[in-house]
């Protein structure tokens, strides 16, 4: 039986790739930052050593499917986002995820150091990586829709918000510190 072609989610964004189903847990990160920005995005396993033509034929079709960016979540010997970024000219965005004994450092390294011509966005290892990617690609059509420039304001008031608590929290904690 022939494979699956990749599916076209209308109206979609971002689209978020990953090598495999077990890096769903990671890359989980980034679709809860989409879905907090409100930021319309499709989600693709394909594998660039697995699966290339898949990958090939993904990443030659995503900016005509009205793609503005894509996030590539892989491990191990990690050439997915190198791969589609060959094949686009969409800026992508990877996320090295942990799969290995080697924890993340041998996907970062296959990702970080991309020929001139070629350029990887990357992101931290794992999950900080995959939300931040989320954030990024956000970051990214903000330029372009104020609406969500204000959601990602907003966003970064709560989190220096959060700071304010933390620190009350600490302080408290050392003045009481059987309480
Ligand atoms: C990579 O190999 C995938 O991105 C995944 O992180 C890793 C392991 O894949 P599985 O063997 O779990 O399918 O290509």
């Amino acid at each position: 039986m022939p494979a699956k072609k990749p599916s076209r989610a209308a109206g979609a964004l971002i689209g978020v790739v990953m090598g495999s189903d077990t890096d769903l847990p990671v890359m989980t990160e980034t679709i809860k930052m989409l879905r907090r920005f409100e930021v319309p995005f499709e989600v693709e396993v394909t594998s660039a050593h697995r699966s290339p033509e898949r990958t090939h034929e993904y990443a030659r079709t995503a900016a005509c499917r009205g793609l503005k960016v894509i996030i590539v979540g892989a491990g191990g010997a990690s050439h997915l986002a190198g791969i589609v970024a060959a094949e686009t000219t969409l800026p992508v965005i990877a996320v090295p995820v942990v799969t290995t004994p080697l924890a993340g450092l041998d996907a970062l390294y296959s990702t970080v150091q991309m020929p001139t011509g070629v350029p990887v966005a990357v992101m931290a290892v794992d999950k900080p990586g995959a939300a931040n990617a989320g954030i990024y690609a956000a970051e990214i059509l903000a330029i372009s829709d104020p609406d969500l420039a204000a959601r990602l304001q907003a966003y970064k008031e709560e989190l220096a918000r959060s700071v304010a608590e933390k620190s009350a929290r600490v302080k408290q904690q050392l003045e009481n510190p059987q309480a």
